[in-house]
């Protein structure tokens, strides 16, 4: 049984890696080289027609996965004990989509962030003033995504005002403290 994770230097990729160390899953890596074009060699385009990174390949099973929120999900899913009811499945599948819907358009598309921005800012301190974790009692693939984008923040946007989200810089502190993170975003 092996996986294959496909992935490069500074693309979502981050994201199911960070997600696979935290959990203890192991996957051969793939680097492809972007620059260089191999997304869009003829072998890559097997595993993802769109030659987009991140994708996952599944010996076990044949399965082939685009879509680092579908990667989450299913290594969510099959390779930890995480998921024990279809309830806690579909709140990990709904904070997996807002990370990488509602949150990330309000992240990175500027028509959006003027507008969407404080709100999504404002209720998401809310909901970690009262909990730690999205699902449940543990670090779930939902805080995985739901982190990794609020991470980006001081990446993509050092001079945000954060000051009026304190529980979310002290939570983009924690996962910036975080070993695995660290070593996956080469901070
Ligand atoms: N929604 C997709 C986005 C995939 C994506 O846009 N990946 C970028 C790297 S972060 C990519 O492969 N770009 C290369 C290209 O579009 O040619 C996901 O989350 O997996």
């Amino acid at each position: 049984m092996t996986l294959y994770l496909y992935g490069g230097p500074k693309t979502r990729a981050s994201m199911p890696k960070w997600y696979a160390a935290e959990k203890g899953i192991s996957y051969n890596y793939v680097n492809v080289d972007l620059a260089a074009r191999q997304n869009l060699a003829p072998s890559y385009l097997e595993v993802n027609p769109f030659g987009k990174l991140p994708a996952l390949k599944d010996d076990s099973n044949g399965l082939m996965l685009f879509e680092s929120g579908a990667i989450l999900q299913y290594l969510s899913e099959n390779y930890t004990n995480e998921v024990k009811d279809p309830a806690t499945r579909a709140s990990i599948s709904q904070w997996i989509l807002f990370a990488n819907s509602t949150l990330a358009i309000a992240l990175f598309v500027p028509s959006n962030k003027e507008r969407e921005f404080p709100r999504l800012m404002a209720t998401l301190n809310d909901l970690y003033s009262k909990k730690k974790f999205l699902v449940g009692d543990c670090w779930t693939a939902a805080d995985c995504a739901v982190n990794a984008y609020l991470g980006y923040l001081p990446i993509f946007y050092p001079n945000e005002d954060l000051s009026a989200y304190p529980e979310i810089q002290s939570l983009n502190q924690r996962t910036r403290s975080n070993q695995n993170y660290r070593q996956i975003m080469g901070l």
